[in-house]
């Protein structure tokens, strides 16, 4: 059998057990976000800020990390009392709904919100149902901002793109109106800019916890 009929059968063996998952999450009361970005783009400071103001709101929330080797991200969580269960890829660049299962088995929770810490990838992770109900991508300023036009898959795939180290434009250089251009020229993907260096007022959070509350209904 060729590699791409190969490719073709596990995706679509993943989207029959991604949709089944789905349901599962859906009945369980818990609303699974996939987070999806290159490797330090700011994903588990991002998911840091994230869980600490829906904690402030009183909503639960738990992590499943996704990782090559490590588990330094997920103890860090678990240090902070937020509960994460750990996947190790071992090499592998992105991952499936049935590891993401495991994961959530691990977690034994219900009522509130499980992001999910993807693989640092632009690239794999887009291909990949996790039976998620909303997927965003967090794109950094120092990695430049014609990343939209280049990473489509990534960028037309998600429902919201995260800008993170805002800080950081003027240093850069960055242009946030080529990276809103590149963007919509492929999808209507609302962008929510946040700046989480020094700044003790985990400032543009609030927005997008908004976001993640209103997707939760
Ligand atoms: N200046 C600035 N630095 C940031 C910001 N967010 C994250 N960083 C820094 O960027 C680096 C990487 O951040 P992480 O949150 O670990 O990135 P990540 O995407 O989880 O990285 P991997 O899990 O290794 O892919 C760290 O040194 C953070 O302190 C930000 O908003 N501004
Ligand atoms: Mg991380």
């Amino acid at each position: 059998m060729s590699e791409i009929i190969i490719m073709k059968e596990l995706l679509s063996e993943n989207k029959k057990l991604a949709e089944e998952y789905r349901a599962l999450y859906k009945s369980k009361n818990v609303l699974m976000v996939n987070i999806m970005g290159a490797p330090g783009a700011g994903k588990t400071t991002f998911l840091k800020a994230v869980t600490e103001a829906l904690k402030d709101r009183g909503i639960d929330s738990a992590i499943i990390e996704g990782d090559l080797y490590s588990s330094i991200d997920a103890d860090d969580f678990n240090e902070r009392g937020i509960r994460a269960s750990q996947i190790n890829t071992c090499g592998e660049c992105h991952l499936d709904a049935a590891v993401i299962k495991e994961g959530y088995d691990k977690l034994s929770f219900e009522n509130g919100v499980v992001f999910v810490e993807n693989v640092g990838n632009l690239i794999c992770p887009a291909e990949f149902d996790l039976g998620e109900s909303v997927k965003i991508v967090c794109a950094s300023v120092p990695e430049g901002d014609d990343k939209p036009f280049k990473y489509v898959p990534m960028f037309s795939y998600v429902d919201a793109v995260v800008l993170t180290k805002c800080d950081l434009k003027e240093a850069v250089g960055f242009d946030t109106d080529n990276f809103k251009k590149g963007l919509s020229a492929i999808s209507d993907a609302p962008v929510f800019e946040v700046s989480l260096g020094k700044d003790p007022e985990r400032s543009g959070v609030e927005k997008i916890v908004d976001y993640i509350l209103e997707k939760r209904g």
